[in-house]
């Protein structure tokens, strides 16, 4: 027999976030919680532990922690939890609520659960292939972009990725707005795949509903779909937290030709009138130090290992010594240390990156060019340095065969090359002269040398994919005037390490701009427009990070302290940071360490993270020695020597990775990546966005588990909590004041439900004691009582009427069924409590 339904609750746990527990007596602020002990936290469920053995007694000062025991949600008589599908229903909302309700899903095999608008993806780590199967991807688009459907076209629909691409679809096809989803989350918590998904489900809905399954791609739509995994072989890596992490931040822009949308509007359906045109890619910060050394655990890109694991016949064509070369060749790769990548050999990977390079024009003596850029890059690393005859301030190449292949790849002779390792031009006013380098720093103009060529590498692969996808070059259907966008923004998240540098802070403060959007899309927004209408709404808790932002991007923030010191001669990691330390020691989000003068700290909107300023001033300088830009420029190999660079894509331009004429003057790589931002950011807030929270359930990447601490933390840092506790107080449905009072008048009896309207009242307010009266009689039945409190299934504000749930789709039946001028059927019906 279960126990009584108010006794059951969930209490902080350290170890577990949330265990429940029955309440077994509460006097004064005193609450006496009874816990059930568990094995381990797989084996909690939520129906008040009565499945476990032996128990504990916890009394809780709820004066003190007035948070630590929290409403056990929903369970049934049997005293299992209710799930829901949308957490928007769950009868009590909290973090120990939506932890369990995600948990006992996940552990079902739904990955996927709605709160409100927001898709929350449970990383499952085990393919379902029932749920991407064809008929799922057609069901899902016939009845959200195909179907006639006045009311919420999900209800009764399973979350799914599927939804958030279809919707996107809709909205630009029938709304004609720009739309887009963005997908964040922890690394590995599923971001890359779920975009690989919804835009594999965007290909297929684009065709039409009578387009049938195995249909060969049109060519456009499969360069489009192709070129993703071919910026994972040059972009992911194997890292200790997921084998195919993205070490570089996507925003993929696919462009559909909407001419003819407005006909689909109009109701001809049977044929897509709002195909898939092409595509654009702007990629941000790709992760340039792996290129010269990785974790032993972990791995440098893809694409190395893919290389070194073809056949000898054919990596000698790309480079005759390469035939009896492998990973282990070379210091940069080293042993592959894993098997397959999602499947896959490396073998296997490169056949098919070799496929698809080809879709994007990179065959023949291209592809052989960028491969030998690729090798280049390679040998870089095996260089060796010593003193030069004994003088520990110069150095020479020891490595001289080596040398020999590296000067032979990229055209250009051997002592040229040499020179270039072990002297520095230096520049003054009236002069020019060269100073030695000694083999340390020999080393290191190598491995900047093989950053520099990598980087150029993978910005001409962008280049290349946009120039054989984008509509505006290879879309013969129609005129660009009509192009629409679906963004698909694929960045790495938040991200906190025991040490933290120059990287991390670039990572988060991205993630930081992108918190802020979605502060402002889903609280701000609904906050600000409920306090202008005089609604008032439940005090909502959220973060706002703008104090987070001024520390690092205001006027003397963070990176302009750090610019400031790239400029100033003999600027250096520690006078930056105290500098930046004193001028925004009032910044309440400024951590100062005072044991290390190098380590500063912030305290993020996902938490507290400590810096190390270590090569802050060399990786914001980002300007290669002249020595080494002259050696790229007067490389044969036209991939080197080319100047590529990424420039902030401007609105409404081309933007995305192009050649550069010359170099940005002064641009620190903070400044260019500031303007990438905002550029981007500038574009999102143009479209119609769409957010879908991946979440991480365990560390070991296996199915089932769910790590309860790491979990609620992901939730916390995603803001779902706050945001669904708003979604929910919200109305989803709203009508100009006008509109109800001229559309609903019909349905009211004004006899039973009078008015108060005054003589004193402005023509506004008396409208609204109208609608107040009239919604009053036609939502009779809608009312709930909340804790002894009516509450009604509708608000008034100043220009519009919010309508709780199902409650505008009530009326509009009503009204349509027994037409405009029957209000006296509708009335008795109201009466009688239909
Ligand atoms: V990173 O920030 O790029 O390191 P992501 O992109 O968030 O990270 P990714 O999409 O690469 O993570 O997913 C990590 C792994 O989780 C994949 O390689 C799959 O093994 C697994 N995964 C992710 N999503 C799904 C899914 N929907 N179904 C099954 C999944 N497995
Ligand atoms: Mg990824």
């Amino acid at each position: 027999m279960a126990e009584k339904k108010e006794s059951l609750v969930y209490i902080k746990h350290p170890e577990y976030a949330w265990v429940p527990g029955v309440l077994e007596k509460q006097e004064g602020d005193k609450a006496t919680v009874k816990v059930f002990e568990y094995k381990d936290q797989q084996s909690i469920v939520s129906d008040g532990g009565r499945s476990s053995k032996g128990t504990t007694s916890v009394v809780v000062n709820l004066k003190e922690y007035p948070h630590k025991v929290l409403p056990l949600q929903n369970v049934d008589g049997n005293g299992n939890l209710c799930l829901y599908s949308d957490m928007i229903s769950l009868s009590y909302l909290h973090e120990a609520g939506i932890l369990y309700n995600l948990k006992e899903r996940h552990k079902d095999g739904h990955p996927y659960t709605r709160t409100g608008d927001i898709i929350i993806a449970v990383n499952p780590f085990q393919w379902f292939n029932h749920l991407y199967t064809e008929e799922k991807r057609v069901y899902y688009s016939q009845k959200i972009v195909w179907a006639d459907n006045k009311k919420d076209p999900r209800e009764g629909l399973e979350p799914h990725v599927y939804e958030v691409s279809a919707l996107a679809y809709k909205g630009l096809a029938f709304g004609g707005d720009d739309q887009s989803i963005l997908v964040s989350g922890e690394s590995g918590a599923g971001k890359t795949e779920t975009v690989k998904i919804a835009m594999n489900h965007m290909a297929s809905v684009q065709a039409g509903p009578s387009a049938r399954s195995g249909q060969e791609l049109d060519p456009v739509v499969a360069r489009v779909v192709e070129s993703n995994p071919l910026l994972e072989a040059f972009g992911n890596a194997k890292t200790r937290r997921n084998d195919n992490s993205s070490r570089f931040g996507k925003y993929l822009q696919l462009q559909f030709d909407t001419s003819e949308a407005k006909l689909m509007a109009l109701g001809n359906k049977t044929e897509s009138k709002c195909k898939l045109a092409g595509s654009k890619c702007d990629v941000y910060l790709l992760e340039k130090p792996r290129i010269v050394g990785h974790d032993p655990e972990e791995r440098t890109y893809h694409i190395f290992y893919q290389l070194l694991a073809a056949s000898s016949s054919e990596k000698g064509q790309f480079w005759s010594k390469l035939s009896n070369m492998t990973a282990d060749s070379f210091k940069y790769i080293g042993k592959p240390c894993i098997d397959k990548i999602e499947g896959m050999t490396d073998a296997q990977h490169f056949e098919h990156t070799v496929k698809t390079l080809g879709l994007v024009n990179v065959k023949g003596d291209t592809l052989k060019e960028m491969m030998r850029a690729i090798i280049a890059v390679m040998l870089c690393g095996n260089l060796t340095f010593a003193a030069l005859g004994g003088d520990k301030d110069k150095a020479e190449v020891v490595s001289k065969s080596e040398l020999d292949d590296l000067a032979g790849l990229i055209g250009i002779d051997a002592t040229t090359c040499s020179k270039a390792f072990t002297e520095r031009t230096m520049k003054t006013k009236n002069e020019t002269y060269k100073v030695p380098l000694n083999p340390i720093a020999s080393k290191d103009a190598a491995d900047a040398l093989a950053k520099e060529m990598y980087g150029n590498v993978f910005l001409w692969l962008v280049r290349q994919i946009n120039a054989a996808t984008a509509a505006e070059d290879n879309y013969k259907g129609g005129s660009m005037a009509n192009f629409g966008i679906i963004g698909l923004l694929d960045i790495f998240g938040f991200e906190s390490f025991p040490v933290n540098r120059f990287e991390q802070l670039c990572i988060n403060y991205a993630n930081e701009k992108l918190q802020q959007k979605f502060t402002e899309d889903i609280f701000r927004s609904v906050q600000e427009e409920y306090e202008s209408e005089g609604i008032e709404l439940a005090e909502i808790m959220y973060d706002d990070n703008t104090d987070v932002l001024d520390l690092i991007e205001g006027r003397t923030g963070l990176l302009a302290m750090l610019n400031e010191e790239c400029v100033r001669p003999g600027g250096n990691d520690q006078d930056f940071v105290q500098k930046a330390l004193k001028i925004n020691e009032k910044s309440p989000c400024l951590i100062v360490n005072k044991l290390n003068r190098m380590s500063f700290g912030i305290h993020h909107y996902a938490g507290k993270v400590l810096y190390d300023a270590d090569q802050f001033v060399n990786s914001n300088t980002d300007t290669l020695p002249t020595d080494l830009e002259e050696l790229c420029k007067s490389s044969t190999n036209s991939i080197i020597s080319e100047k590529i660079d990424v420039v902030a894509t401007t609105v409404g331009g081309k933007g995305g990775v192009k050649r550069q004429k010359s170099n940005l003057v002064g641009e620190t790589a903070w400044g260019k990546y500031k303007n990438q931002l905002q550029s981007l950011m500038a574009n999102l807030r143009k479209t119609n966005s769409r957010y879908i929270r991946c979440i991480k359930p365990n560390m070991v990447k296996k199915p089932v588990l769910m790590d309860h601490l790491a979990t609620v933390e992901q939730l916390r840092c995603a803001g779902v909590v706050a945001a669904v506790t708003l979604s929910r107080s919200a109305f989803p449905n709203r009508l100009d004041n006008a509109v109800t009072r001229f559309r609903y008048s019909n349905m009211w009896d004004n006899k039973a439900f009078p008015s108060k309207r005054n003589s004193d009242m402005t023509p506004d307010q008396g409208a609204r004691a109208d609608i107040e009266a009239i919604m009053t009689c036609a939502l009779k039945s809608k009312e709930e009582t909340v804790n002894g409190k009516v509450v009604k299934a509708f608000v008034v504000g100043r220009t519009r009427t919010y309508f709780r749930a199902g409650a505008l789709e009530f009326l509009e039946a009503n009204r349509l069924e027994n037409g405009l001028d029957a209000p006296a059927i509708h009335i008795q019906r109201v009466a009688r409590g239909y």
